[in-house]
């Protein structure tokens, strides 16, 4: 692998990041748009609309073509006029066009535009007719039956733009992780039930192991694909069902999440599995590679190309190549299997073998736990129990230092006492080792929430951000390498101290923490919680490729709790990590000499 350097250069060699081209395709898409509500040349539309799909579709990064318009007509449906608006964007960041365009209409138009089954045909009409020019009066006027009035519309449209704004709002948001999975699992368990089901599989961004996930993909085979359609309709939480073909049929649950169902051939499903697992920038370079072996990958197969003049005729009967399992697929394009969390064009191509990464049933240890000291459920012994029975071989009980005053935190007096009761539940709970530990909070400025000789004396010191999470990223990175550089510190929890969805938490310098964490020793956390997943999939990357010690804990405050465990795993995975480099996989005495080498 070609990685050099400090850890921020890590991505550039790749191209799953191709920012310009995005940009560029929904500037052209957004121009078609607007030249159509304004009713101008049905040419003029079509051709931004192609551009933008071009500009989507394009492998290579459009801004390293600029130099010389020539390279970018040379591409198919580029012409010199959208050439010329591409450089400009590249050079200004703008495209006075567009800007033009802009003022022709409210702003607010294009977000009605926004909204599936709207077209700007109906969009036009509305804005001239009924002086729709946002969602907010779309809303109000879709109460007063004045659109129905319209000419082409009727109380079915309108029903309709009134479900469509509904799902905008169920489904703007990503759903996390923890949130998916679950539901997601018990579909395929139910959907594997149905007689004549072969296989089901979750696929998309969910098997991928993401933070947040779009929509649930599954695939399945089947001998009977009515009567799994008809049980996947008939699941419990069903609210709607947005399409019911005979080999995709697609559904709503009352929680917001979509859920799409495909039916798939035995022989081509491996095939499909990888298809629809993506990432898409995995699959389109996958896609690049068959080409150059003179073959075509699609969902399925990969078969000898037909459309060759050369030809053989035998292969004209498009029997694939290889197409029944991954497995297969993957060996004929010359690739060891590639895990999906890893499908992300974050280099996997330059695989020789299959990573051994992280996996469940590595990890021995949980190091971060609450009890009721302070806002945790479980007494110390319910703690070491539950992980004993997870197969553990030790737990660090950590509970919350004094300034977490709405954690119930301790004080140093009452931490002494802790230290004392654990040490004894130590003597008391055969078979698991429990560490005398603390989530010391890391203050605004750096200072941890307690003095140095009371932290000599624990076994493990886990220091966090919990306040200030706002602070500027110059003073969040001074704040963290603070604590990551205290000598007594083990492990740096949650480092941002995000939460999904809710809150950004921290901007640190991570390549800054992750250079003091390598030479200071100290591990960095990646928190399972699935509100948290913090260090997130990147950040995990750059820490593996520079040699630092990551662990992996559940940050348990109830028993249920060490079930957030796989995410973890699902995340470390996703940044490359493997057991040797997370502490909980390691040795009860290997990880107790580590712990010893910081007192
Ligand atoms: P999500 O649902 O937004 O979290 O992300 P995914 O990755 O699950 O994406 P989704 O649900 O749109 O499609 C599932 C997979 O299907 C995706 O990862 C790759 C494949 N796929 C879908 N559409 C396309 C496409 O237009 N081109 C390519 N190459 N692959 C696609
Ligand atoms: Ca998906
Ligand atoms: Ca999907
Ligand atoms: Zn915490």
């Amino acid at each position: 692998m070609h990685i050099r350097g400090r850890p921020g250069e890590l991505f550039t060699a790749y191209t799953a990041d191709m920012p310009a081209n995005a940009d560029l395709s929904h500037i052209f898409e957004q121009m078609s748009k607007i030249l159509e509500l304004t009713g101008a040349n049905p040419f003029r539309v079509n051709a931004h609309g192609k551009v933008a799909r071009i500009l989507a579709d394009l492998t290579v990064d459009v801004s390293q073509l600029a130099d010389d318009p020539a390279k970018l007509t040379a591409i198919d449906g580029i012409g010199e006029a959208s050439a010329k608006k591409i450089v400009e964007y590249l050079k200004t960041g703008r495209v006075k066009e567009r800007d033009e365009l802009l003022k022709e209409i409210p702003k607010g138009l294009l977000e009605v535009m926004e909204i599936p089954g709207l077209g700007p045909k109906t969009v036009k009409l509305m804005w001239e007719r009924a002086g729709v020019t946002d969602v907010e009066t779309l809303k109000a006027k879709l109460n007063t039956g004045e659109l129905a009035q319209l000419p082409r519309m009727g109380t079915k449209t309108v029903q309709n733009i009134k479900e469509s704004i509904e799902f905008i709002a169920l489904s703007g948001k990503r759903i996390r992780l923890g949130e998916a999975l679950p539901v997601a699992t018990q579909i395929v368990e139910r959907l594997r039930g149905v007689k004549g089901t072969k296989q089901v599989e979750c696929a998309g961004s969910l098997r991928r192991g993401k933070e947040t996930i779009g929509d649930i993909d599954i695939l399945a085979s089947t001998a009977n694909p009515e009567a799994l359609s008809r049980a996947f309709q008939a699941m419990a939480g069903v609210v709607k069902v947005l399409a019911a073909g005979e080999t995709k049929s697609s559904v709503r649950l009352d929680t917001g999440i979509q859920v799409d169902l495909r039916v798939i051939d035995e022989e081509s499903f491996g095939a499909a599995l990888m298809y629809f697992t993506g990432s898409k920038q995995h699959n389109v370079l996958m896609r690049e590679r068959a080409i150059k072996k003179d073959l075509r990958l699609n969902e399925y197969g990969l078969f000898a190309d037909a459309d060759r003049e050369t030809e053989a005729p035998q292969s004209r009967g498009a029997r694939p190549v290889a197409a029944r399992t991954e497995q297969e697929v993957f060996a004929a394009l010359a690739l060891p299997w590639v895990p999906p969390e890893i499908r992300e064009d974050r280099g996997e191509f330059e695989l020789t073998s299959t990573p051994n990464l992280i996996d469940l049933s590595d990890i021995k240890a949980e190091l971060h736990a609450h009890t009721v000291a302070s806002d945790g459920k479980m007494t110390i012994d319910q703690l070491a129990l539950e992980a004993k029975a997870r197969g553990f071989h030790t737990v660090a009980v950590t509970d919350h230092s004094k300034s977490s005053a709405q954690a119930n935190g301790l004080s140093a007096d009452r931490l002494r006492d802790h230290i004392q009761d654990v040490r004894e539940a130590n003597q008391r709970v055969k078979g698991i080792t429990i560490l005398a530990g603390s989530e010391v909070d890391i203050l605004a400025d750096g200072r941890l929430d307690y003095d140095d000789k009371l932290l000599a004396e624990l076994d493990l010191v886990i220091a966090s951000p919990h306040s200030a999470l706002r602070q500027d990223p110059t003073a969040a990175t001074k704040r963290l390498l603070k604590a990551i550089k205290h000598p007594l510190v083990h492990i740096l929890g949650h480092p941002t101290g995000r939460l999904i969805n809710r809150r950004e938490g921290l901007q640190p310098d991570i390549n800054a923490l992750i250079e003091a964490a390598v030479e200071c020793d100290t591990a960095l956390e990646i928190n399972a919680n699935y509100l948290r997943l913090d260090l997130r999939d990147t950040h995990i990357r750059a820490a593996v490729e520079f040699g630092a010690l990551l662990s992996i804990n559940t940050d348990a405050h109830s028993p249920d709790h060490f079930d957030f465990l796989h995410y973890g795993i699902l995340t470390a995975r996703r940044g490359w990590l493997t057991a040797d480099r997370c502490i909980n996989a390691w040795s009860r005495q290997r990880l107790k000499d580590w712990l010893k080498s910081k007192r």
